[in-house]
C-alpha cells in the first residue's frame, strides 16, 4: 500500500462541513422537481458550470440561491443522508456538521423542520451502519447580531440536540467582535463554539475569535501563516484548525494547492487537520482533498497519521470516546 491508500483508508472524523454545501446539483434538481421549483440553471450540467468562483461571496450567492430547493424535513433528511453515504467511502467514522438555520427560517421553513429532517438522515446512518454525528448550529455573520440572538431563541427549545455554536458566511467586514454577546451566552448554555476565522480575514479576526468569542476550534485559520506571534500561540494552546484544503483553492485563497499554508502549519507544530467544506461546490469530499494533497506535497505516513489523529482529537465526543478511537 501506499501512503495515499493507507490515508485514504485511515478511520478519520470530518469537523467542517456545511450540510448546505453538500447539496449536489443532481440532488438539487431532484428536490426542485419533487418541490415544484424552477431552479435558474437549465440542466445539472448549467449549474456545475456556474461553479468557478472568484472569491468567497460568489460562491456564497450560488449556496445560498440553490438551497432554495431544501422545503420538507424529507428533504434535509435525503441531504444528509447522501452526505453521510458519501463521507463513509472516505472511512469518515465522525462527522460535525454544520447547518444555517437563518438560511432556510428566513424562507419560511421552521427551524423544526430542519433540525428534525437533519436528525432522521443522521438516524439512518447511525442504524445502518453506526455512523456518528453531532450538529452545529451556525450564525450568518452577514446579519445582525440580534437576528442572531433571534436564532438561538428559536434553538433553545431543541438545545439539547444541538451539539454546539458556529459561525460562518462572509467574514470580511463581519469580524467576530460582532457576536461577542451572543457567543458568551452559547457557552454559557455549556456548549462548544467555533468560528470561522482567517479565511480571507485577517489574522486579527483569528485574534478575535480565541480572545472575545473564546472558540474552540478555529475553522480555516490559515492566514495566521502571517502573522509568527499567533502561529507561536496557536501551536502553544493547541488551538485545532479545521482546514479545507481545496475550498481554499476553489475560492482562490491560494492559487494553487502547492501554496496552501497546511505544510507550514503542520511543521510548526499547529494542531491542524483537514475537513472539505463544501464539497458538491469545491471539487470533492475528503478523499478528493487528500487526492489533492498528495499529488501537491506528497505527505509521508507519519504526516497523515498527525492529521487524522488531530481530527479525531479535536471532535466534541466525550472523552471515553474519543480515547477509544485513539
Ligand atoms: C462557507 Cl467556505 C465558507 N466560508 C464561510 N461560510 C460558509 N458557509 C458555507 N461555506
Ligand atoms: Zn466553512
Amino acid at each position: 500500500m501506499t501512503p495515499l491508500q493507507r490515508a485514504l483508508s485511515a478511520p478519520k472524523a470530518e469537523l467542517h462541513i456545511h450540510i448546505e454545501g453538500s447539496l449536489e446539483p443532481e440532488l438539487a434538481f431532484a428536490l426542485a422537481a419533487r418541490n415544484g421549483i424552477q431552479l435558474p440553471y437549465d440542466s445539472v450540467d448549467a449549474l456545475r458550470a456556474a461553479y468557478d468562483f472568484s472569491d468567497l461571496q460568489s460562491f456564497l450567492d450560488l449556496y445560498y440561491a440553490c438551497a432554495d430547493v431544501l422545503r420538507s424535513e424529507a428533504d434535509f433528511a435525503d441531504l444528509m443522508y447522501a452526505y453521510l453515504l458519501r463521507a463513509r467511502e472516505d472511512n469518515v467514522i465522525h462527522a460535525e456538521i454544520f447547518f444555517d438555520p437563518q438560511t432556510h427560517t428566513a424562507r419560511g421553513i421552521a427551524f423544526e423542520t430542519v433540525l428534525r429532517g437533519l436528525e432522521a438522515g443522521a438516524e439512518r446512518a447511525r442504524a445502518e451502519w453506526g455512523m456518528s454525528t453531532r450538529l452545529i448550529l451556525c450564525f450568518l455573520r452577514h446579519l445582525s447580531e440580534a437576528e442572531a440572538e433571534a436564532t438561538l431563541e428559536e434553538a433553545l427549545p431543541f438545545i439539547d440536540r444541538i451539539h454546539g455554536f458556529g459561525l460562518d458566511s462572509s467574514e470580511k467586514g463581519h469580524p467576530p467582535s460582532k457576536f461577542e454577546r451572543v457567543f458568551a451566552r452559547c457557552r454559557a448554555l455549556g456548549k462548544p463554539v467555533v468560528a470561522h476565522a482567517g479565511e480571507e480575514g485577517p489574522p486579527a479576526y483569528v485574534y478575535e475569535a480565541l480572545d472575545l468569542l473564546k472558540v474552540d476550534r478555529i475553522d480555516h485559520g490559515v492566514r495566521a501563516s502571517e502573522d509568527p506571534a499567533l502561529m507561536a500561540r496557536l501551536a502553544r494552546e493547541q488551538v485545532p484548525l479545521t482546514v479545507c484544503p481545496l475550498s481554499n483553492v476553489r475560492l482562490c485563497v491560494f492559487p494553487e494547492m502547492r501554496q496552501h499554508t497546511l505544510p507550514a502549519l503542520l511543521g510548526q507544530g499547529l494542531a491542524a487537520m483537514i475537513n472539505s467544506d463544501d464539497p458538491a461546490y469545491f471539487g470533492g469530499y475528503l478523499g478528493n482533498n487528500i487526492r489533492a494533497l498528495q499529488t501537491a506535497f506528497d505527505f509521508d505516513d507519519a504526516t497523515w497519521k498527525t492529521l487524522f489523529a488531530n481530527s479525531l482529537k479535536a471532535s466534541f465526543v466525550d472523552d471515553a470516546t474519543r480515547t477509544a478511537w485513539l
